[in-house]
């Protein structure tokens, strides 16, 4: 079986975006591949959050990661920081990789433009630790939306550089970016990412909202006025988006979307796009409630630990060898 991993940061409640660009995807391929999943919580910490916030964000996410279906006998699914070898590797990466790498990264580079303050050098790195994450379990596929496609990149450069300094190591992994919905736009501003850290949530979908304002977000994206339920990503962003995600929760394919909708109005349109993401939201929340009155997500994240911990130690040990820095 082919080994698959991606994980997602806890840096604010999970969106529409992480579950159709990411998180059904991990659920749709545990029965197909090894699946690690992980809470990517040392990512987060590259922009300040709030201790208190983070808690609750870590567990919220590792609940909705099971109540969007992953199913702990087939998935493994862990914490981050509870594997203290992606930390350790990473500094070695870091050793293996190239100041005007990290300075090409489009993340970054967008930070730089917009004359963020307070860069960290924890953000500057992040890939770094990216590709520990992934080339520690030698995985062979990366599932992830389009914004992470140039980071498992620079993991698939870092191995290959790797063995080709210290023998054969580490797998090469590949990224698999969805057909259709590997970047949902928000919802007020549809040229740029659903973002779950951005400051306007009324923007963006939020997989625990309520319901009536989930609806309320979808009526009120912003569309065009041109009066047709097309797809043109340029000339109507807004509506582009709108079918995407309908189609991305549907199945139904976009032009058949397209050919139902000729002659009627954006308020119908609106209306069935609301429908379809109120059904989905209402099943993961139904979910979500049942697993946290459980109690079962500690036991969940012990297991998944447990069983990844013994893979991760033994490639960190390889490599300490290979490079030299263990005396026996
Ligand atoms: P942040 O806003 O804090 O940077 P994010 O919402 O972009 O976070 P990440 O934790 O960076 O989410 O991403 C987790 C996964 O979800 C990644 O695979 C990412 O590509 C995917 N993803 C995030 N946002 C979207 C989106 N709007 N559309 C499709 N996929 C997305
Ligand atoms: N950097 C990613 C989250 C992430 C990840 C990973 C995804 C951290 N490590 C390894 C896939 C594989 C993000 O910010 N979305």
């Amino acid at each position: 079986m082919k080994r698959m991993l991606s994980g997602i940061k806890p840096s604010g409640q999970l969106t529409l975006g992480n579950y159709i660009g990411a998180l059904r995807n991990f659920v749709n391929y545990q029965d197909e591949y090894e699946m690690f999943v992980f809470i990517a919580n040392l990512h987060c910490i590259t922009v300040y959050q709030d201790p208190q916030e983070l808690r609750t964000n870590l567990r919220d996410a590792a609940t909705l990661y099971l109540a969007c279906g992953l199913d702990p006998k087939k998935a493994t699914i862990f914490l981050q920081s509870d594997i203290k070898e992606h930390a350790q590797l990473g500094f070695i990466l870091a050793c293996n990789s190239y100041q005007g790498e990290l300075n090409r990264m489009t993340q970054y580079k967008e930070k730089i433009a917009k004359k963020e303050k307070s860069i960290t050098v924890g953000l500057y790195t992040y890939p770094v630790l990216m590709a520990s994450d992934i080339i520690i379990y030698d995985c062979d596929f990366v599932p992830v939306g389009e914004d992470q496609k140039q980071h498992v990149e620079l993991a698939r450069d870092i191995a290959e550089r790797f063995n080709n300094n210290y023998g054969q190591t580490f797998n090469i992994p590949q990224p698999l970016i969805p057909q259709v919905g590997a970047r949902i736009m928000d919802l007020v501003d549809p040229t740029k990412k659903m973002s779950k850290s951005d400051d306007n949530a009324k923007g963006c979908i939020y997989l625990l909202d309520d319901l009536k304002i989930a609806r309320k977000k979808i009526m009120s994206a912003v569309t065009d006025n041109e009066a047709n339920v097309h797809y043109d990503k340029t000339k109507q962003p807004g509506i582009s988006n709108l079918l995407t995600i309908m189609s991305s929760l549907t199945t139904e394919p976009i032009a058949s979307i397209e050919a139902r909708y000729q002659g009627i109005g954006y308020g119908t349109f609106k209306k069935e796009v609301a429908d379809v993401v109120c059904v989905t939201l209402a099943s993961i929340q139904d979910r979500y409630h049942q697993i946290k009155a459980s109690d079962i997500l500690d036991q969940v994240l012990a297991d998944g630990a447990k069983k990844v911990s013994a893979i991760a130690s033994k490639k960190l040990h390889e490599v300490q060898v290979k490079i030299g820095i263990e005396i026996k």
